[in-house]
């Protein structure tokens, strides 16, 4: 073991800071993001480190501290980027556990490259971890650095969280792998998931294809696991405090005047990924301006779209053909001075973010599944006036918690034109009605009581 160790120990595929080039210097910058800040302050109360890809190809830089953390880089070679990241995180598990959205590919010479890199990231682990430590390991990309890090280290309290949703039997058996995959998790001491639903799937999947006991509590090797739900938020002072900022707000109402005074704003804010329904929405949206339900006169949608996995081929497709649906309604519905959709691909501050979550009136949040989805808390969080409505995916994991968002079911664009509908039209009782019970659930439950119930499973 070398001198200087960890008492905690984070891993997830990035590390929590970007290199960024200011004045002409490179530095490094934290990351922005609920999951750093939720975990920083926790880390800062004891050695810790961070271990995850920087980002930059070829060699890794040596450890570094940056804000009080130790950053631990690790690197990818090309073909592990592409093998390793792009094929099977994101073209084999990423689609199978969102209900095979678009078809899983199964390639072997894929399953090679995770195994090896899920290796490097346990030895690099097994390495700087205290004695008795605690490490702690994020999402689908590190399923099997459980097991190979108990392997090396049985002396370590392992905890595992999955981001996006744990499929059920049907979709997981599909995956060649998939007792490989249920035994890499089982080396966890706690598996947390998004809902319950995910926890279940995992269990009921462990006692089918593992030697885990048949019944009663989840043990594995004599070991008990505990699988749990544990829903992720988000800093919810942070988006109320940016909320209530003078400068934010006057941005905010200067988005309105651009849009246009006297038109709802409707707004869509994700990843631009094939699992969050954006081309459905537009074509709800559609429907309503073709049946002269709602006009450009009254209503105007703003959709912002991270550009993500770009070197994917579906991602490709997909922004190929969101942005051909923009084209064409716009092409069809739009004016000189008056568009129907106000695309922008990129990314934005946060505090632009918190200026358009208080100028919509409207959130469409309509994912054909999203393990949480986070911008419909977000959204949530701003509306300190208690007014907006949230129309939200019943397939997202924060539906189990926003029972009184307008919940809709992504495939029906018929019911997602009506809700379209509802929510422009909601009544402003009504708004406050369910904004105001929305807000109590969002408020009372923010990332770093997520963090510390996660910590605190763990830590017995
Ligand atoms: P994501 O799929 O990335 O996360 P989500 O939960 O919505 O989805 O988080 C996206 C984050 O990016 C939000 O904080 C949002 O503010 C930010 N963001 C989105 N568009 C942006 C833009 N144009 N500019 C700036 N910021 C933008 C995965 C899982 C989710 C799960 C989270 C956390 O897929 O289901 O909720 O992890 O566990």
């Amino acid at each position: 073991m070398p001198a200087s160790t960890s008492d905690i120990v984070i891993v997830s595929n990035r590390l929590p800071v970007n290199r960024v080039e200011r004045n002409g210097k490179k530095q490094w910058e934290t990351s922005p993001g609920g999951l750093v800040s939720a975990l920083t302050p926790i880390l800062r109360t004891k050695p810790s480190t961070w271990i995850g890809w920087s980002g930059i190809h070829g060699r890794a830089p040596r450890p570094f501290e940056h804000e009080g953390i130790l950053n631990y880089p690790v690197s990818l070679s090309p073909e592990e980027i592409e093998n390793f990241y792009e094929g099977f995180s994101n073209s084999t598990l990423w689609p199978l556990y969102h209900d095979a959205i678009r078809p899983p590919i199964y390639h072997r010479h894929w399953w090679r490259p995770y195994k090896a890199v899920n290796k490097r990231f346990a030895e690099i682990a097994a390495k700087i971890t205290a004695k008795n430590g605690l490490v702690w390991v994020h999402d689908y990309h590190f399923q099997l650095v459980p097991s190979m890090l108990r392997k090396l280290r049985p002396d370590v309290r392992i905890g595992f969280f999955l981001h996006i949703p744990f499929p059920p039997q049907e979709l997981f058996a599909q995956l060649p792998w998939r007792r490989q995959v249920l035994e890499g998790l089982l080396g966890a001491d706690v598996v947390g998931f998004q809902t319950r639903y995910g926890a279940q799937n995992f269990t009921r999947l462990c006692r089918r294809y593992t030697t885990c006991s048949p019944s009663g509590r989840l043990t594995y090797e004599g070991r008990p696991v505990i699988a749990k739900a544990f829903p992720i938020s988000i800093d919810v002072s942070r988006f109320e405090g940016l909320a209530s900022d003078f400068d934010v707000q006057t941005r905010a109402a200067n988005f309105k005047a651009k849009l246009g005074l006297g038109r709802r704003i409707l707004l869509g804010v994700d990843r631009l990924d094939y699992t969050k329904g954006i081309e459905i929405r537009f074509k709800a949206y559609r429907e309503l301006l073709k049946t002269k339900k709602v006009s450009l006169d009254d209503t105007v949608f703003v959709q912002v779209a991270v550009p993500s996995r770009e070197r994917v081929d579906e991602y490709i497709e997909l922004k190929n053909e969101v942005e051909r649906t923009v084209g064409a309604i716009d092409g069809e519905f739009g004016e000189i001075g008056k568009s129907a959709i106000h695309y922008l691909h990129r990314g934005l501050p946060v505090d632009e973010l918190v200026a358009l979550y208080l100028a919509a009136d409207v959130m469409v949040v309509t994912p054909f599944r999203d393990g949480m989805n986070l911008v419909a808390k977000e959204y949530v969080a701003c509306r300190h006036r208690n007014d907006g409505a949230l129309i939200l995916s019943e397939f997202t994991g924060s539906a189990e918690e926003l029972k009184q968002a307008l919940l809709v079911n992504p495939h029906d664009v018929d019911g997602m034109s009506d809700i379209l509908l509802e929510a422009i039209q909601l009544p402003a009782e009504e708004q406050k009605r369910r904004m105001k019970k929305l807000r109590r659930i969002v408020t009372g439950h923010t990332v770093f009581d997520w963090a510390n119930d996660f910590f605190e499973a763990l830590d017995k």
